[in-house]
């Protein structure tokens, strides 16, 4: 019976039906299956619909209904566990007008004129609920439905983040510590690539690699996983008192050697809410975990009790959501792309779509296994993600939404930009254009290259007049550069006569470098910064290294059989050899480099303490470090000779600073290693 005066209109009633199936369809495959099939943006847009039309037509309302649910169901494989104290969820809004109803709705409760409220960033990862009795960690729960979660105390504890035992004072009999597990963006990136190399199931984001991770039911394997915690709240407390807000209540986490972020402040009334959004906002990209929003709590305890709840959610309580980082779109047509060393790259041209607050046109596919792993198609509709600087991808696509017809895509035999053969070599992920630099595209790409600012730094040479050169055949190789004369350039399209001076003056200053600039600024194959530093500290002069052969090169840190061929069949290819020649004579100059010599020891004596988190295995840096000589050892004296701190450095790094030790990153560590001795002070 209709409880409403409005009559439900048959179609309004059929497209409830429709969102409450496809809900219930995806609600599964995100929960049950970790695997979801359509972004949660969408997801997002869908419920909500779903919500207008339940508002306006109360009838439509049903106790099945997926607007009436908080969570997902518990997986069987774990053992259950019962929150004590419910896990709330949290409401959502999309705009500052919504939040300006949520902060009116809070000070017409409380009647009060201006609330303070603590904003915090909102985690993109997965709520999970640890318990401490005695200060000692006995459970770790995932949120579940709220009520019921996972037992998943075995992979929380390899956690590295989570201590296993609080410290500090007023430690509670029993406390339940809340907050969200998720995956540094760079770990994210490292994992994938290790489970790309071993083909493996590559993680669509972040948040389904914590939950995967998380979800394992052998706990060596979340070991091997990078996985961090931020705490936000507190569930039972027992044996102690809580602070009076919840700002306090963090800080008091603080104290006891859990993990809090440093970024929530205290904001009073909802322009400042506002400000906190933006600032943060502004910042989403550099921070090295994902977000999608910002959420904002009453900071008094007495007025969030005052407020009280709706259904699960706090009244409290608010996610104020960021631009989505995950949008459908369609693919309109797959492209090659021909990279500086001839990669082929497909790439997909989409119907434009904003993602992240940027329109997307083209995003990456990798290379053929990864299209064909993920079964893009032209036609289909795809999820496509931009993270921060990343080059926006295509993460899957909905087979669902296929068109009948949509045939697969195969990469080219021939190069689509001069026509020469494609090869593969076994192994290799990458199929490549053989045409070298009598590809157009290949000779484009090594020229910005060798402009680039890491290389030799020619400002005013963007990618777009490189293009236009080559086009006009004005450049062949990176030395006709240092032959280009003002007229020439200023008769290009949009530059002048200014702007064409300035080129050739920054064309006549980029010829005073340094040589290991010189050498990867050349791009041979797999020859990056770190390596050209390497070589040159290693050889000393050009001339050395391109008379190496293969085994004296191998010699070089970092320099094994793949880059020792590559930097070998460089150097034979005659026409490389003329290039270098020309540039030398164009006045391309460079100091030689002080080399050291084979088993010389430029750290004998000098003890080194590693701490914190580091990128690379600890043993291999240790191994590099012994071989310059260095003693590595585990304790900060007066004695020791620098601290390497990596992410997250706690006590020795505090140490090192109170005793006045040099402090290196690992940016630094590479200089030390290629035999900079100068950080030692
Ligand atoms: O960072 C988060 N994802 C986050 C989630 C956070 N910073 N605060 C949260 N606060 C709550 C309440 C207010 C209900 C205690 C939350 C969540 N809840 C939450 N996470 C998942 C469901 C609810």
């Amino acid at each position: 019976m209709s409880t409403s005066n409005k009559t439900l209109p048959a179609k309004d009633k059929q497209r409830a039906a429709e969102l409450r199936e496809q809900l219930n369809y995806h609600n599964y495959r995100y929960y049950v299956l970790d695997d979801p099939e359509i972004p949660d943006a969408e997801y997002d847009r869908m419920l909500r619909e779903l919500q207008g039309l339940e508002e306006h037509y109360p009838e439509l309302r049903s106790a099945d209904s997926p607007t009436q649910r908080v969570g997902g169901e518990a997986l069987s494989a774990f053992a259950e566990v019962q929150h004590e104290v419910p896990m709330l969820s949290l409401g959502n809004v999309f705009s500052e007008e919504e939040l300006v109803d949520f902060d009116r709705r809070c000070r017409e409760g409380l009647d009060v004129d201006e609330i303070e409220y603590l904003a915090e960033p909102k985690l993109d990862g997965l709520a999970i609920s640890l318990l401490y009795e005695d200060g000692v960690l006995v459970r770790g729960a995932t949120r579940g439905d709220g009520a019921t979660g996972e037992d998943v105390t075995h992979n929380v504890k390899t956690i590295g983040a989570i201590p296993l035992r609080l410290t500090g004072k007023g430690i509670p009999k029993r406390l339940e510590v809340r907050g969200e597990i998720y995956m540094p963006k760079k770990g994210f990136e490292e994992l994938n690539q290790r489970q790309r190399d071993n083909h493996a199931k590559v993680f669509a984001n972040p948040r389904n690699a914590a939950a995967g991770s998380l979800r394992q039911l052998d706990s060596s394997i979340t070991a091997t996983r990078p996985l961090s915690m931020y705490c936000y709240g507190v569930g039972v407390v027992e044996g102690a008192r809580l602070a009076k807000t919840h700002q306090a209540t963090l800080e008091q986490l603080r104290s006891w050697g859990l993990r809090v972020s440093n970024e929530p402040a205290v904001v009073k009334g909802v322009k400042a809410c506002e400000a906190y959004y933006e600032q943060l906002l502004a910042r989403r990209d550099a921070l090295d975990y994902e977000i999608d929003g910002i959420v904002y709590k009453v900071n008094r305890h007495d007025q969030q009790q005052a407020l009280g709840f709706v259904s699960r959610a706090p009244r409290w309580a608010i996610a104020r959501k960021f631009p989505a980082q995950e949008e459908m779109t369609r693919v309109l047509a797959i492209d090659i792309q021909v990279g500086r060393t001839g990669a082929l790259t497909p790439v997909a041209r989409l119907e434009p779509v904003a993602v992240g607050g940027v329109i997307v046109t083209n995003a990456t596919l990798h290379n053929e296994d990864e299209i064909r792993r993920k079964d893009v198609r032209v036609g289909d509709t795809v999820i496509v993600r931009r993270a921060g600087d990343v080059i926006p991808e295509v993460v899957s696509s909905i087979k669902s939404k296929r068109k009948k017809g949509a045939r697969q895509f195969k990469v080219p035999t021939k190069c689509p930009e001069c026509g020469s053969e494609v090869v593969r070599v076994e192994g290799e992920a990458v199929a490549r254009c053989s045409g070298g630099l009598f590809c157009p595209a290949q000779r484009k790409e090594s020229i910005k290259h060798f402009a680039s600012r890491r290389a030799m730094d020619i400002d005013g040479l963007g990618d777009k007049l490189v293009e236009q050169l080559v086009d006009a055949g004005m450049i062949h190789d990176v030395a006709d550069l240092y032959s280009l004369r003002v007229e020439q350039l200023a008769a290009m399209e949009r530059m002048g006569e200014k702007s064409a001076t300035n080129l050739v003056a920054a064309l006549e200053k980029s010829k005073s470098t340094t040589l290991p600039r010189f050498i990867f600024a050349l791009g041979i194959r797999e020859v990056g910064e770190a390596t050209a530093l390497n070589l040159a500290t290693h050889f000393g002069s050009l001339e050395k290294i391109i008379k190496a052969t293969e085994a004296q090169l191998e010699e070089v840190t970092d320099v094994g059989p793949v880059v020792a061929k590559n930097i070998v069949a460089f150097d034979h290819q005659a026409h490389n050899r003329e290039v270098i020649d020309k540039l030398i004579r164009a006045g391309v100059h460079w100091a030689d480099i002080k080399t050291r010599l084979l088993g010389e020891q430029p750290l004998a004596g000098k003890s080194i303490v590693l701490t914190g988190s580091l990128t690379e295995p600890r043993n291999a840096i240790k191994d590099k470090l012994q071989a310059l000589g260095a003693k590595v050892s585990s304790s900060v004296s007066k004695k020791t000779a620098c601290v390497i701190a990596g992410a997250d450095a706690g006590s020795k790094l505090a140490r090192a600073q109170d005793l006045g030790i040099p402090v290196l990153d690992e940016a630094a560590l590479k200089k030390l290693l290629a035999g900079d001795i100068s950080l030692l002070g």
